[in-house]
């Protein structure tokens, strides 16, 4: 089923183990060419340090604007069949991982069920999501406040714009993004 009108969904993507950058295309890539899902805009690629759990390798985080006629449900189920498609290792929770693919916001709604919390529950909190999401969306408001605002409020600490690897995403970018 599809929604009526095109929303306006943030993912976040994010990973720390092999090649990052090049998971971040190929899942761009495959979120593209679904049905019902355009990648509009693109952040820069971070460089960030690693939430939770702390001894495990830096990760690379980006934000990517997903208009989408898909209701938040199935765009759930398409950013778990891309990391899936993509044979994602993850051996434990807040461990590394190759490639993670959240939901960030939808539009302006508000989701609480067991398998999907929209906005992300700990987005506010994790200046490794923010920090790309204020790039391409400083104004959009969660729990009542903007995003810019959130992230001026975070401890950030290392989170730093990766250069390489954003070109990388960039000149891929150009191939998927349609503005
Ligand atoms: O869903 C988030 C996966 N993750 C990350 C991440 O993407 N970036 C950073 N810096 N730390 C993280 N810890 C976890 S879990």
């Amino acid at each position: 089923m599809a929604a009526e009108a095109p929303i306006d969904a943030y993912l976040g993507l994010g990973g720390n183990l092999g090649d990052v950058a090049a998971a971040f295309v190929e899942a761009l890539a495959r979120l593209a060419a679904t049905p019902g899902v355009r990648i509009s805009r693109l952040s820069s690629v971070y460089r960030t340090p690693p939430w939770g759990k702390r001894d495990q390798p830096d990760f690379l985080n980006l934000a990517a604007l997903a208009t989408t006629t898909l209701p938040a449900r199935a765009l759930l189920a398409v950013c778990l069949e891309v990391e899936r498609a993509m044979g994602r290792r993850r051996a434990e929770r807040w461990g590394p991982r190759s490639i993670d693919i959240d939901i960030l916001a939808y539009g302006e709604a508000t989701i609480d069920e067991p398998e999907l919390k929209v906005p992300h529950p700990r987005l506010v909190e994790r200046a490794f999501a923010l920090a790309p999401l204020a790039e391409i969306a400083p104004g959009l408001r969660v729990g009542g406040r903007a995003v810019a605002d959130w992230l001026a409020a975070a401890e950030r600490a290392g989170i730093e714009v990766d250069p390489a690897a954003s070109a990388v995403v960039r000149a891929a970018g150009r191939r998927v993004a349609a503005p």
